[in-house]
């Protein structure tokens, strides 16, 4: 192996565990944050994020001396870019007055990206490899992070020729919850500016990585990267849209999936109260930013995700009657199941829709308990949360949430409606023990018959 030392870029839920598992794989690692707090926290032993199992790999790398957290970069024989990329949305307002409004128009947001390719400028020598791992718009290796580099004075892509250095983008493809198992065992793209970057960072991370590491060039794998989070997204918008055709119908759109799936060429997501997280409600702007002429399919993907808390809020205001002074109880916040990440999380903006509508909205999630939404009441436990309640609405399956005895909560609140958008609970439990449920993507005539009306 040709690296010795690494110097990894961002220590967020990817650089972080990424540096670890180098450095507990016999790599000398340099993990380094911009963010004051993060280092301090790092460097006192603390973990500023959570990740099943990431608190014993981080103190394992500390432990080992390969890990040491700094502000700043230094030379080393590599270099990982491991930064966010969200965008930043441009409100256009209309050209002329009286004229309808402009849609809002998405921009990546490349600045960490570009901050932290001049901060490695300086510390480059000839033969260094530099990996750029972020999530990043169609041709930023090339065009955006190359020519940083290129101000060290040495040249990308003739590393092997010892005047230059070495540069691919690998970009990180791991599920939250999973991050440290999926590291080691996904497969890997790697794609190159030339093949000598390319074969360079697989001799690097084939030093961990179990599954099969394959070679590209740098615009490939960005596009491969974009193009497997836009197909989820479009997957996701189609359940979306099939549930509201359910509705329409007086079918249930969870049957209706689960039959479809069955089919040998049919693999249909699930729908939900909307698309969160960091990722996949993200990355298929950039497609949409790079050529909005072309990419309607996506761009509508987007659109109908976007607009699935309301229609969430709309199923839960037509169940309850009004929204105006109803006690509801939300139950689950964090952007997915089993996590305890909020980011763009659509069940927050359900809670706040609600609250904005004048419901008296208490707010709880088992793995973030202390966390608040602006107009609501959190509940620090599920006792407080179901106490006084008309209404409980299931909005993240949390596996706590989905195992809770219908009885037993019969007892322990005096709500009589529930609302499951994630299809957690088993309707006919729940109507067993005296509630009338409401399910996202279940027609009425359907409801009403499971219902027993
Ligand atoms: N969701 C649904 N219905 C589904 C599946 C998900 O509504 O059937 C929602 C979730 O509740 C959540 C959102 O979509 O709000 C995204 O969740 P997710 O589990 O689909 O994905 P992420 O954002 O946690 O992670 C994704 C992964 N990409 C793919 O599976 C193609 C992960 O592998 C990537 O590394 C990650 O994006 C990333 O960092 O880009």
């Amino acid at each position: 192996m040709r690296f010795h030392k690494l110097c990894v870029l961002g220590l967020g839920y990817i650089g972080l565990p990424t540096a670890s598992t180098f450095a507990t794989h016999g790599l000398r690692v340099v993990g380094v944050d911009v963010n004051p707090q993060v280092v301090e926290t790092l460097r006192n032993g603390g973990l500023h994020i959570h990740e099943p199992g990431l608190r014993v790999l981080v103190q394992a790398a500390v432990a080992s001396g390969n890990l040491v957290i700094s502000d700043r970069p230094e030379e080393a024989d590599a270099f990982i870019i491991a930064v966010p990329t969200p965008f930043y949305v441009d409100h256009l307002s209309a050209a002329n007055p009286g004229e309808p409004q402009q849609p809002d128009v998405r921009h990546a947001d490349l600045r960490a990206v570009i901050s932290a390719a001049e901060a490695v400028a300086p510390f480059l020598r000839p033969g260094n490899l530099v990996i750029l791992e972020s999530t990043s718009p169609p041709r930023t290796t090339v065009d955006v992070v190359a020519p940083i580099l290129e101000r060290s004075g040495l040249k990308a892509g003739s590393g092997s020729n010892g005047d230059g250095f070495l540069l691919v983008h690998c970009p990180e493809r791991v599920l939250p919850g999973h991050i440290l198992r999926e590291l080691i065992e996904n497969d890997r793209v790697i794609g190159g500016i030339d093949l000598s970057s390319a074969l360079a960072a697989r001799d690097l991370y084939s030093s961990f990585v179990r599954g099969e590491i394959v070679l590209t060039d740098a615009t490939t794998a960005e596009m491969v990267k974009l193009m497997e989070n836009t197909y989820r997204d479009v997957n996701i918008a189609l359940a979306n849209e099939f549930s509201r055709l359910a509705e329409r119908f007086g079918t249930d759109v969870w049957e209706a999936i689960a039959l479809a799936n069955r089919h040998p060429r049919v693999n249909l997501l699930n729908p939900g109260p909307g698309v969160g997280g960091h990722c996949i409600g993200v990355d298929p702007w950039f497609l949409v930013e790079a050529a909005p002429d072309i990419t309607p399919l996506i761009h509508a993907a987007r659109t109908v995700n976007d607009a699935q808390p309301e229609f969430v809020v709309d199923l839960i205001r037509r169940t309850c009657g009004s929204l105006e002074g109803n006690h509801l109880t939300v139950l689950g916040l964090s952007y997915k199941p089993d996590v305890d990440d909020l980011r763009e999380s659509p069940a927050i903006k359900v809670a706040q829709t609600l609250a904005r509508a004048g419901a008296l909205v208490t707010t709880y999630d088992p793995l973030t308990p202390t966390a608040t939404v602006p107009g609501c009441q959190p509940a620090e436990t599920l006792e407080a949360a179901l106490h006084s309640a008309e209404c409980l609405i299931l909005l993240v399956a949390h596996t706590s949430l989905k195992n809770l005895d219908a009885r037993r909560v019969a007892t322990q609140s005096s709500a009589r409606i529930v609302v499951d958008a994630v299809n957690g609970w088993v309707a006919s439990d729940w109507q067993a023990a005296g509630f009338h449920v409401a399910r996202l993507g279940v027609g009425e005539q359907m409801l009403s018959r499971k219902n027993g009306a």
